[in-house]
């Protein structure tokens, strides 16, 4: 199959389709300027992500995580969604049954109006008492750029926050994890820019295959997915996306 038949494959199944899903991953918000984490650029004064999302990183250097959050706080709010943020927007305005999943934390698909968003690793736009003293709440918004203080401090007992995502050896908020899963009973599963390595993430694409969906992956780099996906296509978001929603306007 080449390119254009698989784009054409792609969107004759979102026009059969009456459940779509898309996973989402740091390639979609590649094109903005947002460095992906597993790429060359993901590195931050040589730590990779690993070394830093993660609780103990948090308790050992709380300065050091929330220097490299404020730096990446700072560069999102720079940034604007691009055109793969922009289609899979319309896509959740268009078709009912369309949910988007992302891993992302930086906030671009709700902030190019994306409905029905399930935020998997939380939001670099949240932050939580790190000590979850009584009078806090779960957490809370702050979008504040720069941020007053690093650490920022809890209004509520003057302790430090944390920020509100996910790392690593934390699980995933349960309800988030459930809307997940009965997200992955779709028609059409879609995974776009995601090295598709970090679980329980990743295995959403095999739960929705084994549940009975048609499976697609759009990343130019192949992943451990890429073999039992139905469709890969091996290009960019930005490109593929805005292409496929073309062919969905054609009659
Ligand atoms: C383009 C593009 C373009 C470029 N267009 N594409 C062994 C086996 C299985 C699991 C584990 C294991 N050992 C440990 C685990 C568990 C662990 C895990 O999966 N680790 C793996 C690394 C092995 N998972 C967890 O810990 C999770 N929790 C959990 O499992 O709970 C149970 C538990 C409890 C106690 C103990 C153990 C388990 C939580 C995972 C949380 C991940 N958090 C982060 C940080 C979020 C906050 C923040 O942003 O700071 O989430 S890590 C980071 O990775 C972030 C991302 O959401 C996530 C995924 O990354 P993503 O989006 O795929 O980005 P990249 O950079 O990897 O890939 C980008 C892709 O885009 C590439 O493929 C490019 O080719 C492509 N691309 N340009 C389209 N233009
Ligand atoms: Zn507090």
């Amino acid at each position: 199959m080449n390119s254009g038949e698989r784009l054409s494959e792609l969107a004759e199944r979102i026009r059969s389709s009456s459940r779509i899903t898309v996973l989402t991953g740091a390639g979609v918000s590649a094109a903005s300027g947002v460095p992906t984490f597993r790429g060359r650029e993901g590195l931050w004064n040589n730590f990779s992500a690993e070394q830093l999302a993660t609780a103990e990183a948090f308790r050992r250097d709380p300065k050091l995580v929330w220097e490299w959050y404020s730096w990446r706080r700072e560069l999102i709010s720079r940034c604007q969604p691009n055109a793969a943020h922009l289609v899979l927007a319309a896509w959740s305005r268009r078709f009912t049954g369309f949910t988007l999943i992302t891993q992302n934390v930086d906030g671009l698909h709700e902030r190019a109006g994306t409905q029905y968003v399930i935020r998997f690793h939380g939001s670099i736009w949240e932050v939580s008492c790190w000590n979850r003293c009584a009078s806090s709440p779960p957490r809370w918004w702050d979008d504040s750029v720069p941020l007053p203080s690093i650490p920022p401090l809890c209004p509520h007992c003057g302790g430090i926050t944390r920020p509100g995502v996910v790392w690593f050896g934390e699980n995933i908020d349960p309800s988030i994890a459930d809307r997940s899963l009965k997200a992955a009973r779709c028609d059409l599963f879609l995974t776009v820019g995601t090295s598709a390595l970090v679980y329980p993430a990743a295995g959403l694409t095999f739960d929705a295959k084994t549940q009975g969906a048609f499976t697609v992956e759009i990343n130019p780099e192949a992943t451990p997915a890429s073999g039992s996906v139905d469709l890969a296509i091996q290009e960019p978001a930005e490109a593929v996306l805005p292409k496929v929603d073309a062919l969905l306007r054609e009659k």
